[in-house]
């Protein structure tokens, strides 16, 4: 049901002495509590993971991510209003805080995880506040890795995280002070910063148009060229919400875009450079 991560790092080799009384142990507290507590101790049920996965898609201030050593359940980190970011873990036996962030500049305006690294799993937690501060943890320990300087940014209006350049490490890909930033993630060096202005509250990124290079969609309607930081093409804007998905199967990704609450889904397709009828 669930896919958990490919590679668990190399544990500790146990003695046979610790292995044998673990195995005791475990008899023990099996007799001792039944079957019930065993299976309860286990992996979350499937309602609650779609539950927690339906409030982490649509709350911008919930992200989910899998357990990194490959443990049973799934965590989650909240951005809460009084200023720090804390992550819990739900498994069989309920949801328990296993971390606290110190108190951030500001009150988190959106929490996100990310594959920083580019090995393709997941390792860090990203928030960004108010007050224009980014910050990022590392999902194993939960070290502060990285945060901008306090008066870096006034704003940061929105952010993602894709690989923008010819290093394996994916770039943090901000919209800050209404210019494009990016910030390597495994250097936290500052990478590219945008001359035009834009003033979008949400980005993506993606080869949209197939050429190989990626492109920065934003909600205000540009398509803009990694590389320059141009528009390459600019529609009426979209409406609030973007995302990008390949919903037709060739390969490209579709910019999908709604309005919160009613109204249709637009389709557009980059590579016509226009909106598209999926029906
Ligand atoms: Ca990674
Ligand atoms: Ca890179
Ligand atoms: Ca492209
Ligand atoms: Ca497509």
């Amino acid at each position: 049901m669930l896919i958990f991560r490919g590679a668990i790092p190399a544990c500790r080799v146990p003695s046979a002495r610790a292995v044998f009384v673990t195995a005791l142990l475990g008899v023990v507290a099996f007799l001792w509590s039944g079957p019930q507590a065993v299976r309860a101790e286990g992996e979350l049920s499937y309602t609650q993971y779609r539950t927690l996965s339906w409030a982490a898609d649509r709350i911008n201030h919930v992200a989910k991510f899998e357990p990194i050593h490959g443990e049973a359940g799934m965590f989650f980190a909240i951005g809460e209003r009084f200023g720090t970011v804390q992550v819990a873990k739900m498994d069989g036996q309920g949801v328990s805080r296993v971390w606290k962030s110190i108190q951030l500049s500001g009150i988190p305006d959106e929490v996100i995880t990310a594959d920083l690294d580019g090995d393709g799993l997941e390792d860090s937690i990203l928030c960004r506040t108010s007050n224009g501060k980014v910050y990022v943890w590392a999902m194993d320990g939960y070290a502060l890795l990285w945060e901008s300087l306090p008066s870096e940014y006034n704003t940061v209006s929105c952010f993602t995280t894709a690989n923008m350049d010819d290093d394996q490490a994916n770039e943090i890909v901000m919209v800050a002070d209404n210019k494009i930033v990016y910030v390597d993630g495994a250097t936290f060096t500052k990478n590219f910063t945008s001359i035009q202005e834009y003033s979008a509250t949400q980005v993506r990124c993606g080869d949209v148009d197939g050429d190989g290079r990626v492109e920065i969609v934003l909600n205000t309607g540009q398509v803009v060229d990694s590389v320059s930081g141009d528009v390459e093409w600019e529609d009426e804007p979209f409406f609030g919400k973007i995302e990008l998905l390949d919903i037709d199967g060739d390969g490209m990704p579709e910019i999908l875009t709604e309005n919160p609450g009613n109204g249709p889904l637009k389709v557009f397709d980059a590579d016509y450079r226009s909106e598209v009828r999926f029906q």
